[in-house]
């Protein structure tokens, strides 16, 4: 089985961190690149965070620092959420920074993607920022890309305000240039990530899975979301399940815009699923014990993997 080569831009974040765990380690995947972004904290925590996870995993990815702000709009933190470093519950042994490679995100990205012998899939697990400068920088890197999934957006009600989604909302320009990429979109909206929540049952078999579960279920433990529900979100990892399980979810094709003028609903992804025209597939609905039962497994393969 040939490889998916995947480059991922990520603001860890504690559902960053199980999709990246997820990904490093699937079977599936090649990782080429991790570029931490400004996002759930700020990108000194967020770069931190990704060193010290590939230092705990023992994998070596190149890490390539990403945006420290949003395109235009003043950066928003999700703090509150995730803690002041963006992992709360968990304390990493820190790494030094010998997986960073120096040099611009966007110009990383495309020299990787141009040299990747098979076209590469973006995965977006935070706001778009270095996506969306990459496809600005050069546009002619879409032609080497095969796919792009993210975590983000809303097709109710948003968690940043009544309309958006925080990733979204946390760089809605950029969102905007990603949706307009003209490259195939896979979404995994906030209801997926709402509706794949774990039961107590799934994270105590979390906690079994050595090492590695263990991090997570101390991580996710400690998620604080802002309407106070206790279910145990992992949205991020859901966009990881779409690329690799999208048997497991509905898709349906709907054309995305998002809204940048608004006064009080900037950032709203403004789905229409009854449009002739399609910009992105957004998953509408997840089986939750297959996307668990997987979930689950590849967090074992992780902690096998993990020498
Ligand atoms: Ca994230």
């Amino acid at each position: 089985m040939s490889k998916k080569p995947l480059i991922i831009s990520t603001d860890p974040g504690i559902d960053d961190i199980a999709a990246m765990t997820i990904s490093l380690f699937a079977a599936e995947l090649d990782v080429k690149m991790i570029v931490p972004t400004w996002g759930n904290v700020s990108l000194a925590h967020t770069l931190q965070n990704t060193l010290d996870l590939e230092n705990f995993l023992h994998t070596k990815v190149p890490v390539v620092k990403g945006a420290n702000q949003p395109l235009v709009r003043p950066a928003i933190s999700a703090a509150s959420v995730h803690g002041e470093t963006g992992i709360a519950g968990f304390e990493f042994e820190k790494a030094n920074d010998d997986l960073l490679e120096p040099g611009l995100a966007a110009t990383k990205m495309y020299e990787a993607i141009k040299n990747s012998p098979e076209k590469v899939t973006l995965l977006g697990v935070g706001p778009l920022t270095d996506f969306a400068l990459l496809f600005k920088q050069y546009p002619d890197v879409v032609e080497n890309i095969a796919e792009v999934y993210i975590m983000g957006g809303n097709i109710g009600h948003g968690n940043h305000s009544p309309f958006a989604e925080y990733n979204i909302a946390g760089d809605p320009e950029a969102a905007q240039i990603v949706f307009h990429s003209g490259l195939p979109v896979y979404v995994a909206p906030l209801e997926i990530g709402d509706k794949a929540h774990l039961t107590q049952d799934q994270m105590d078999k979390i906690k079994e899975c050595g090492e590695v579960g263990k991090m997570l279920y101390s991580m996710f433990s400690n998620i604080h979301e802002p309407d106070g529900d206790t279910r145990i979100k992992i949205y991020d990892p859901t966009a990881v399940g779409i690329m690799l399980h999208p048997e497991f979810f509905t898709l349906k094709p709907a054309n995305v815009e998002i809204e940048l003028a608004g006064r009080y609903t900037y950032g709203a992804s403004v789905m229409d699923f009854l449009s002739k025209k399609h910009n992105a597939q957004i998953a509408t609905d997840v089986d939750t014990e297959k996307f668990a039962a997987w979930f689950i497994d590849s967090i074992k393969t992780a902690n096998n993997g993990r020498k």
